[in-house]
């Protein structure tokens, strides 16, 4: 019952349809920019009244350049905030960084040619644009006509591992083109995947550089920092006099003011405003010396925050006391970690990125991203505030020489206290501005978790399942991830563990004892991997390692639905781990949802490690059960599922579902990877990738 390819191009439109039609509804429910930097009321500083309009804004503010991104996770925005200060610094253009999502777009035709367009954006999903930029990118498809005075470049950020790589990139690159538009410098990509994104990013900015320069006639000066922001020590508040202004690291405005504590309970609960959420529950799954993976609950019954199954939980960071102490000691805070400072905006358009005033230690634990890899960028620009000169042209040799950059400082997986106190053999950075650290090191953003638990069996609860981050490298030092650390840290606590201790520490009071009891700042996002509509339709659900996180929610509705009454149809599970002892999580779950589903559970594992030289993954389960899933996808409107690993995974297990379709069916597996393809615009192959 193959489609012929008519049917097939049929389908692909009425899917195409649909999916614009969703992401149109989708827009308006939820605004999920990366746009954490301006958190805290993303209107203009300096007083003005906030406008959609950009051009006005731009005039006001007296700026020829503008900066865009569209982000999710924050790169872009932070590129676009670096590039910025360069071509401020360097070419004296007078820039702006804008999100798409505070601005309105159907008069864009009207810029003027004496502005300066920069675009940066990430693709995600099917070949997405970020949630910000829906809104851009579907003015751009269906309403704007010529962009004639339009000048402009474009950079993509992408990850080739992915189907649909750079494609929001590559798009706006050319549809710009075709409508008049003038590209005044190359179009550029960086790729995710091979690890190579801060590279071609500085790469392109390079060519954009020649560009200015060259065809553009500018005049460019030497590098040299100047500030967006001010920053002012504030000798008349402390952390001791209990000043209830100032932020010891609560995660928004409102934690700090807010006089009743009930306030705080109702939502809209999103990016600008996490819930405090206890953790009512918290087990170790793993049985092993070396790894760890924490289930994880947490309790919504005081709040009126919702969920529903498959849906992402967004746990906001902070940073262990062990990074916090090197990241001090590398700039020589150590005196400063309680002085209260403000922050003034010397640039109207830069957003305040966190509460103030504002205490120093409570900026690095609860808002700079110190633990994470350090860029060339970063190193470049730092060169100037070295301890001394010999230090400095270290910092400089190693920052223009990407080869040895690699080798010194990115493969050694060093932080930035690391690194620059490796160039400095130790000694502390104490010239560098405190506000160069808070423009030029990103900024923590939430950490993402398939939600595990279903919201038809427990509506006040959120189950997730967080494979704890943390490697040893060869010479012993521990790279540890931010929040699964985090979560680690506080199983050990609360569970009063007196075998295992934590491998680094974390402040579980918070802020003014706000997260007393075990809570965590959290927020949902709704997702787009949600089961069918009918109770009936068989899934096909592949999570190896933690991707099984939402299957175990599917798996659970189905169950509590069986209890309802409700008839459901098959389930298929495909999950995978080292073997049966060690990681196989929620082994013993599994049996008591197969009593109550019966015949229509049925679970297929692969043990890699259980039979030395024998490794055995999903994908190869998969193309043993060939004959059972043609059947459910041919005869019963099967929908695959597919979660976790988006490295290797996701394309291993496409690639044995193509099999299966191309051998079961005696099609060519060119025509079965069509189908496949055309089963995920109608939204019957769904990923949840990560
Ligand atoms: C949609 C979505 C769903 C997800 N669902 C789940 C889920 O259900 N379960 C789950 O476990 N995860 C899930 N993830 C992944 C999760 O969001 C986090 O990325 C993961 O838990 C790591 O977070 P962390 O804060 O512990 O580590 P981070 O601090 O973010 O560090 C990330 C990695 O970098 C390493 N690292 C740290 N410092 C350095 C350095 N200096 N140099 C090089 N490497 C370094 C860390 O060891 C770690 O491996 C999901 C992600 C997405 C996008
Ligand atoms: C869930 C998810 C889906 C993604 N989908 C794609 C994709 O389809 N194509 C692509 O080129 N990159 C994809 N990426 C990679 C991102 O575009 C890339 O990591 C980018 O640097 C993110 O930029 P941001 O931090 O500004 O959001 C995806 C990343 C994630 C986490
Ligand atoms: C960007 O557009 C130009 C002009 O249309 C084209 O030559 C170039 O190949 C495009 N780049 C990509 C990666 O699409
Ligand atoms: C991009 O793909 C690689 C695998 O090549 C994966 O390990 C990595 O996590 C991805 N990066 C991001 C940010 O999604
Ligand atoms: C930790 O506590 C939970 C209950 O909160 C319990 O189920 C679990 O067995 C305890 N111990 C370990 C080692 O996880
Ligand atoms: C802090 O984090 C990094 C991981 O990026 C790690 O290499 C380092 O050892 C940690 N501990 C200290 C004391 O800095």
């Amino acid at each position: 019952m193959a489609l012929d390819s008519l049917d097939l191009y049929v389908v692909i439109i009425l899917a195409a349809a649909v999916a614009v039609y969703y992401s149109k509804t989708q827009l308006f429910a939820k605004k999920e920019t990366s746009g954490f930097l301006n958190a805290e009321g993303s209107g203009l500083a300096g007083g003005l009244a906030k406008s959609r309009n950009i051009f006005e804004v731009m005039e006001k503010n007296d700026k020829n350049s503008l900066l865009l991104f569209g982000s999710q996770t924050g790169t872009a925005e932070d590129y676009c905030h670096k590039m910025s200060r360069e071509l401020s610094s360097r070419f004296g253009l007078k820039t702006m960084v804008a999100d798409f999502a505070d601005y309105d777009w159907d008069k864009f035709d009207e810029i003027k040619d004496n502005i300066l367009v920069f675009f940066l954006m990430a693709t995600y999903g099917e070949g997405e644009p970020t949630d910000n930029a829906i809104e851009f990118i579907e003015y751009l498809e269906n309403e704007a006509d010529t962009l004639s005075n339009l000048r402009f470049t474009v950079f993509g950020l992408g990850n080739s591992t992915y189907e649909f790589y750079n494609a929001i990139g590559r798009k706006l690159n050319q549809s710009l083109e075709e409508k008049g538009a003038e590209r005044f410098a190359p179009y550029g990509e960086g790729d995710d995947g091979k690890g190579t994104l801060d590279e071609d990013f500085l790469t392109w900015k390079d060519e954009v550089f020649d560009s200015l320069r060259n065809n553009l006639d500018m005049e460019e000066k030497e590098l040299k920092y100047e500030p967006s922001v001010k920053l002012t020590e504030r000798d008349d508040l402390s952390i001791d006099n209990d000043n209830d202004q100032v932020s010891l690291g609560e995660p928004t405005k409102k934690y700090i003011t807010a006089t009743d504590v009930t306030e705080l309970l109702k939502g809209p609960f999103d990016h600008t405003h996490p819930y405090l959420a206890p953790i009512c529950h918290i087990k170790e799954l793993f049985n092993s010396k070396e790894r760890s993976c924490v289930h994880v609950e947490f309790d919504l019954s005081d709040s009126n925050l919702k969920y529903s199954t498959g849906d992402h939980l967004a746990i906001w960071p902070q940073n262990c006391n062990e990074n916090i102490s090197s990241f001090v000691k590398a700039f020589g805070l150590e005196a400063k970690r309680d002085t209260v400072y403000d922050l003034k905006t010397l640039d109207t358009t830069y957003h305040i990125p966190f509460p103030t005033p504002i205490t120093y230690e409570a900026t690095i634990r609860h808002h700079l991203e110190i633990s994470g890899p350090i860029s060339r960028q970063f190193f470049l620009s730092v060169a100037g505030f070295a301890p001394d000169e010999a230090t400095k042209e270290r910092v400089t040799s190693l920052a223009t020489d990407k080869v040895k950059f690699a080798e010194v400082v990115t493969h050694k997986k060093y932080n930035i206290a690391d690194a620059l106190l490796h160039v400095s053999n130790g000694k502390p950075w104490t010239q560098v501005p405190f506000e160069f650290l808070i423009e030029n090191i990103q900024h923590l953003t939430p950490r993402y978790y398939s939600i595990s638990s279903s919201s038809l069996c427990e509506k006040n609860r959120i189950h997730i399942t967080a494979v704890v981050e943390s490697e040893l490298e060869s010479d012993s030092r521990l790279i540890t991830g931010v929040v699964t650390n985090h979560l680690k840290n506080i199983e050990l606590v609360k569970n009063k563990s007196t075998t295992d201790i934590p491998i680094v520490h974390y402040d579980l009071e918070g802020p003014r004892h706000k997260f007393h009891n075990f809570k965590l700042p959290v927020h949902v996002r709704r997702s787009t991997f949600k089961l069918p509509s009918s109770t009936k339709t068989p899934i096909i659900l592949v999570g190896p390692g933690t991707g099984v996180a939402p299957l175990r929610g599917f798996v659970r509705e189905r169950v509590q639905q069986v209890k309802n009454g409700m008839n459901v149809g098959p389930s298929v599970l495909f999950y995978g781990c080292r073997n049966e002892n060690e990681d196989y999580l929620y082994k013993e779950e599994w049996k008591e949802y197969a009593k109550i589903l019966g015949s229509n559970f049925e679970l297929n594992c692969a043990f890699s490690r259980a039979i030395p030289g024998k490794k055995v993954y999903v994908q190869e389960k998969i193309l043993e059960q060939a004959k059972r899933i043609n059947h459910l996808l041919q005869e019963e409107g099967a929908i695959i599922y597919v979660c976790g690993d988006a490295s290797h995974m996701a394309r291993d297990v496409q690639a044995s579902f193509v099999k299966v379709i191309s051998e079961e069916r005696g099609i060519e597996l060119e025509k079965a990877a069509e189908l496949v393809r055309s089963l995920k615009v109608q939204n019957r192959y769904q990923e949840d990738v990560w």
